[in-house]
């Protein structure tokens, strides 16, 4: 069939609209309509060729929701008519990542995903012969698109396209880093380190979870006003205190008797590796958790001084949230469903898939919380 879809001819070129041919689905596969594609933060990291897994030309976007239009042969799951979130991190529940309990990162299709390839190590995708990658194994830039069954959520059907497309990336990521990977326990402390689409949502996760004191970070002031709308209860921009930023905020969550000060959870939710430090070196002596969100380029490294791992501080990272999406996404809907999760005030913009690149000029002036794009 034909579509129409946003293609990444090149890194760093704007994405052109064009009409492509798409296969159909093979064995396993689903055919999906995509209804609306949010913009996040990782789908320009890969425009940017800071990637090193971003192949041209591809269709970006992995932030989604549609229709099931078509199934291939041996789907069991799914029908047409299904309503769906497509699934970056997919969830087969066969693979020994997903049978050990302990990741929700599934191995069944990661390495043909990474090469932009469907499992069978083909493209659905061309344009005037020439093939087209797929992306994070979604392509939700594209109106049509085709997905394993593993990596698609079926949901409720009265559930928004406009808004529930963000719970494929941004809420979930953002929510779960705090219930899944964390553990944030009622009256903790905590800093988020950059409050764009991740950050508002690990705020929104830590007013959830109970946390007492939710200290938001950024560069940018308008920040402040975000972060407070959704439970945060403390500002600090780096640029605008005097010295440097570790002890300021250890200053800040000092309580208790023993008066050592830090945070007991803090997210890096920029992608910078100079903040992922501060995070971790933020937390507190003997218990601090400091959670990498941010994804940082190619070649880019961490670093701290042993000392602040050895003094019981714990540096993790976190993908899709720790989500285990066939599972858990389904559930995320249901708590936007029934007034748990707040997602609305977040979708700052609304485009038509002509109008893509300004979604990404948007985000790159810190103008947006999250784009979306409706087919
Ligand atoms: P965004 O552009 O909407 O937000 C980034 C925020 O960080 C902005 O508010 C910006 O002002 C702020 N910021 C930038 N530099 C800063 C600094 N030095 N100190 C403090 N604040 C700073 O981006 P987003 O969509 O929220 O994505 C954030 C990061 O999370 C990106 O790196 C993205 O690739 C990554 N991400 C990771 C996952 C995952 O599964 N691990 C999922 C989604 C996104
Ligand atoms: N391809 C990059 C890594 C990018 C990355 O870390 N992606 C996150 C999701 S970001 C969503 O906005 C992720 O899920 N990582 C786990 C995985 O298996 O990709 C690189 O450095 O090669
Ligand atoms: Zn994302």
């Amino acid at each position: 069939m034909k579509t129409r879809a946003a293609v990444a001819f090149a890194a760093k070129k704007p994405l052109e609209i064009v009409e492509l041919d798409l296969e159909g689905p093979k064995a396993g596969e689903v055919l999906v309509e995509i209804k609306a594609t949010g913009i996040c933060h990782t789908d320009a990291f890969t425009l940017s060729g800071a990637d090193p897994e971003g192949l041209f030309p591809s269709i970006l976007g992995h932030e989604g929701a549609g229709v099931v239009l078509e199934v291939g042969a041996g789907v069991t799951s799914l029908k047409p008519g299904d309503h769906v979130i497509p699934l970056y991190t997919p969830e087969c529940r066969e693979c020994p990542s997903c049978l050990s309990r302990k990741t929700n990162l599934c191995t069944a299709i990661r390495a043909t995903q990474g090469k932009g390839l469907m499992p069978d190590g083909t493209s659905r995708f061309s344009y005037k012969g020439e093939t087209i990658y797929h992306y994070m194994g979604c392509s939700t830039f594209s109106n049509h698109t085709v997905l394993p069954e593993i990596a698609l959520a079926k949901i409720d059907p009265r559930a928004p396209f406009d808004k529930v497309f963000y719970i494929g990336c941004g809420v979930t990521t953002g929510v779960g880093a705090v219930l899944n990977t964390a553990k944030v326990e009622a009256g903790a402390t905590a800093v988020v380190f950059g409050l764009g689409g991740i950050g508002l949502n690990v705020v929104q996760g830590l007013k959830l979870a109970g946390a007492d004191m939710i200290i938001g970070v950024d560069i940018n002031n308008d920040k402040r006003a975000w972060g407070e709308r959704f439970g945060m209860t403390h500002f600090v921009n780096p640029r605008e205190i005097e010295g440097d930023i570790v002890p300021h905020l250890v200053a800040l969550t000092r309580r208790g008797a023993d008066q050592i000060g830090g945070a007991d959870y803090t997210f890096d939710c920029t992608g910078n590796t100079t903040v992922m430090r501060q995070a971790l070196e933020a937390s507190h002596r003997g218990w601090g958790k400091s959670v990498v969100i941010g994804v940082a380029g190619a070649g880019q490294e961490i670093s701290t001084r042993p000392f602040q791992l050895v003094t019981g501080r714990t540096w993790m990272g976190t993908a899709f949230g720790g989500a285990r999406g066939r599972t858990d996404v389904p559930k995320i809907v249901d708590w936007y469903m029934s007034g748990k999760l707040e997602i609305d005030p977040m979708i700052t913009h609304t485009l038509r898939l002509e109008d893509i690149n300004q979604g990404f000029e948007l985000m790159h002036h810190g103008e947006s919380i999250r784009s979306v794009v409706l087919f």
